[in-house]
């Protein structure tokens, strides 16, 4: 067989790498066979490796120069019947052809990522955020399971993911069909599921879903949690393996959920983020390397990153938003789930673009579903997790021209009266009547005995108001008019 008529630089592929059967298989034919024939053979053999290197991860170096052994023509064939349920001879029978050939056609360029990989995220903390949804499984599951696939690459590595409510989000998570607004097209069902972009500004670190497969939480489908937590490992910078046991090899397999990472995918993210306890030299206040300046390559993190458990943590505003509880404290925002342990945190930016620090006082009224977020003289509102435009004058509410920002504010349910505090006083607002119940604020003092300091923050739950000053905590029962427990503020956060 003349393999040398081929185009570099198949001939060399094709004498170094193929499997003896399958050369055998191809071998007969060309003997046998007329000169078309031939070609028709040939032509087969290229689109074979090509359509194993690129989705079975078959390795086209020559087989001197490949680091595992099973990556080879054979194996990766073997790998590939098994996904289609056809006989795993590892020879190139014309029924396995016609399989590779038909979901080839018009089947785009999967992302290459192999110039990207390598990039890495300089900061710590990464947001995302949910676009659009599939209809395959409820919102609340792929919320879960967006979470759970960066988990899994968070709990490897320094990272901590925080979900952003608004659209400025590092990693934009989008389902979508075809042609979907980046250069690659999405090819129907089957064929590529998902692609996810390298670190990186604008569309970088974004992960796209295919809405033409089937999603699933389980395993009829394609399982929403095995293939995000692969696109996430490109979001953050890795490329694919060749390693069957990776969860970064190109293809999907259903696998054991409990452990998805091999070795290889750990030792990978940890080479570009490090471990847990420990940071690469780039992260490294310690570095002792005369050639970093780490000040100038340490990322925005370690600034942004609060110690929640400081023991003088103090918060500038705090409110509850359904189930859980906002702390702002400086630019920085905490989200508290009444009943995990989980907290998610960050630049209050990531989470509300419009505003990007020092948020004054906080309060929610959970009858409208609207939470009021002050800052200076402004306040905004916010519904769910849309923050009205434009921002509003506190005077509104019937406040005097000389109060300049509120400390705290608190909705109290029982009463439908919001408590707005300002120094030692505090203004009494009724929200069904939208107006000040007295024209004149009053000493928090005489109300509250007790509380005989200015209030950092506020909030209401379970029929007690809670009065942040400084790092203490009161907890308040307002009918009694008494304190009933001092704790410490961030015993709020869990600590
Ligand atoms: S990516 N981020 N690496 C996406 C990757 C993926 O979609 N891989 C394809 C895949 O496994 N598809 C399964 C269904 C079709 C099987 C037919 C053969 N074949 C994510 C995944 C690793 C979780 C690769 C692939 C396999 C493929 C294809 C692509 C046929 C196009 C056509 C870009
Ligand atoms: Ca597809
Ligand atoms: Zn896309
Ligand atoms: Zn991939």
């Amino acid at each position: 067989m003349n393999y040398l008529s081929l185009p570099w630089p198949w001939a060399l592929v094709f004498v170094l790498s193929y499997s003896s059967r399958m050369v055998a298989a191809v071998e007969q034919s060309s003997d046998q066979e007329t000169e078309p024939h031939r070609r028709a053979a040939a032509r087969d053999l290229t689109l074979a490796t090509e359509y194993l290197r690129r989705y079975y991860g078959l390795q086209t170096e020559p087989s001197w120069r490949r680091k595992r052994s099973d990556s080879s023509l054979g194996n990766r064939l073997r790998d590939m019947q098994r996904f289609f349920g056809l006989n795993a001879t590892g020879s190139l029978d014309s029924e396995t052809l016609g399989v590779m050939k038909a979901p080839r056609c018009g089947v785009p360029d999967v992302l290459d990522y192999t110039d990207k990989s390598g990039s890495r995220w300089t900061k710590r903390i990464i947001s995302y955020n949910i676009g659009r949804y599939t209809s395959d499984i409820p919102p609340a599951t792929v919320d879960r399971l967006i979470d759970s696939a960066l988990n899994v690459w968070g709990r490897v590595s320094p990272l901590t993911f925080v979900r952003s409510l608004s659209r400025e989000a590092d990693i934009m998570v989008d389902f979508a069909a075809r042609e979907h607004g980046d250069s690659y097209p999405f090819d129907g069902p089957l064929g590529t599921l998902a692609h996810a972009f390298g670190p990186g500004e604008g569309t970088g670190g974004d992960a796209h879903f295919d809405d033409d497969e089937l999603w699933t939480a389980g395993s009829h489908g394609f399982n929403l949690y095995l293939v995000a937590a692969h696109e996430f490992g490109h979001s953050l910078g890795l490329g694919h393996s060749t390693n069957p046991e990776s969860l970064m090899y190109p293809t999907y397999k259903r696998q054991n959920q409990h452990n998805l990472l091999s070795r290889e995918d750990v030792v990978k993210i940890n080479i570009l983020y490090g471990t847990r306890g420990i940071l690469p030299y780039y992260y490294s206040k310690t570095s002792l390397s005369p050639y970093y300046n780490i000040w100038n390559l340490v990322p925005r993190y370690p600034l942004l990153m609060q110690d929640k458990c400081n023991p003088n943590l103090s918060f500038d505003a705090v409110t509850s938003v359904g189930d859980a509880n906002m702390f702002f404290k400086d630019s920085y925002l905490w989200i508290k789930y009444d009943q995990q342990c989980e907290t998610k945190e960050g630049p209050v930016r990531n989470f509300i673009p419009k505003i990007d620090s020092n948020i004054d006082a906080a309060y929610s009224v959970p009858q409208r579903s609207l939470v009021y977020l002050f800052k200076a003289s402004k306040f905004w509102t916010m519904k769910g997790s849309q923050v009205r435009k434009k921002p509003k004058s506190i005077y509104k509410f019937g406040i005097s021209k000389e109060v300049e920002r509120l400390d705290a504010a608190v909705h109290v349910n029982d009463t439908g009266h919001t408590l707005l505090f300002v120094k030692d006083m505090y203004w009494s607002y009724n929200e069904n009547r939208r107006a000040m119940v007295d024209s004149k604020p009053r000493y928090i003092s005489e109300d509250f005995p007790g509380i005989n300091a200015s209030i950092s923050a506020a909030v209401y739950k379970d029929g007690f108001i809670h009065f942040f000053v400084g790092p203490v905590v009161f907890k308040y029962n307002y009918v009694q008019k008494q304190v009933v427990s001092v704790g410490k503020a961030n015993s709020w956060l869990g600590c």
